[in-house]
């Protein structure tokens, strides 16, 4: 399980997907520090697991920790394990900008924990089984996109036009860049060897660090949304019962 068996190359690759990673992690940590923000409406503390995380898987793989050898492939145990923590927050924090029913929540989270599960069965099983995996992973993946493009906002709660906003921006991002993940594992040596192992491993750190850090950096650039509620009483002042999410105007 331990044998460091990746070349140096590797190493230098994991080492600036740690980097990448930190640079999300001082994101959130911006968040948490702004006192003008309610942390516990943000759950900024709960999005911090997502660079954090991956940070720590990427420094296990810079120091050759958790690769293993299947049927003559390198599996970066890490990797899966760090997908299988942060994919499904970054679904469901999603989901919680516009505040949507806990359990349609966790059905999209536990989709996302499916996929990435089955598909650890396919990189590490070979024959039929490997397909089979390979195919309900992907099921488990249209799945969890149809729960976020059609029930999330149909079970939205909380729909100023500033959460929609910020709802959309970090679901579209899911959907567009997370369809690469399954073209990736077809093209490496796991599936159909048209990419190296290195080849495969500085694609995957690219696609980690964009799929994670711009996420953060979307919320830190919405963050408004969080303010706390008591900034905005001396304003509205109990003019009209209609609503504590009255919409402010932002600049975007
Ligand atoms: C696998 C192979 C089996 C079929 C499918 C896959 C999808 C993986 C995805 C991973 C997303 C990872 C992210 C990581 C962030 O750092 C497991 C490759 C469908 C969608 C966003």
């Amino acid at each position: 399980m331990l044998s460091p068996s990746l070349g140096g190359v590797d190493s230098v690759v994991y080492g600036l997907g740690t980097l990448g990673m930190l640079v999300g992690v001082a994101v959130v940590w911006w968040l948490l520090r702004d006192d003008t923000l309610d942390a516990a409406a943000g759950r900024f503390r709960t999005l911090m697991i997502v660079p954090a995380f991956a940070a720590l898987s990427y420094a296990l793989m810079t120091a050759g920790v958790g690769v293993f050898s299947v049927g003559g492939y390198e599996v970066e145990g890490a990797r899966y394990l760090d997908w299988l923590v942060t994919t499904p927050v970054l679904v469901a924090y999603a989901g919680h900008v516009v505040d949507v029913d806990r359990s349609v929540v966790l059905g999209a989270a536990g989709l996302d924990a499916v996929m990435i599960l089955t598909g650890f069965v396919a990189t590490t099983t070979a024959g039929t089984l490997r397909w089979a995996a390979f195919g309900v992973s992907s099921l488990a993946f249209v799945l969890m996109l149809y729960v976020m493009f059609v029930q999330f906002p149909r079970r939205a709660n909380t729909e100023t036009p500033e959460r929609r906003r910020l709802f959309l921006r970090l679901r579209n991002q899911v959907g567009v860049l997370w369809l690469l993940y399954p073209v990736i594992w077809l093209a490496s040596p796991v599936g159909f060897g048209l990419v190296s192992t290195l080849g495969t491993a500085m694609l995957v750190t690219f696609m980690g660090v964009a799929a994670k850090v711009p996420y953060t950096w979307v919320v830190h650039e919405h963050r408004g949304i969080f303010r706390h509620e008591r900034l905005d009483d001396g304003v509205v002042d109990g003019t009209d019962a209609g609503g504590a999410e009255t919409p402010v105007a932002t600049a975007d």
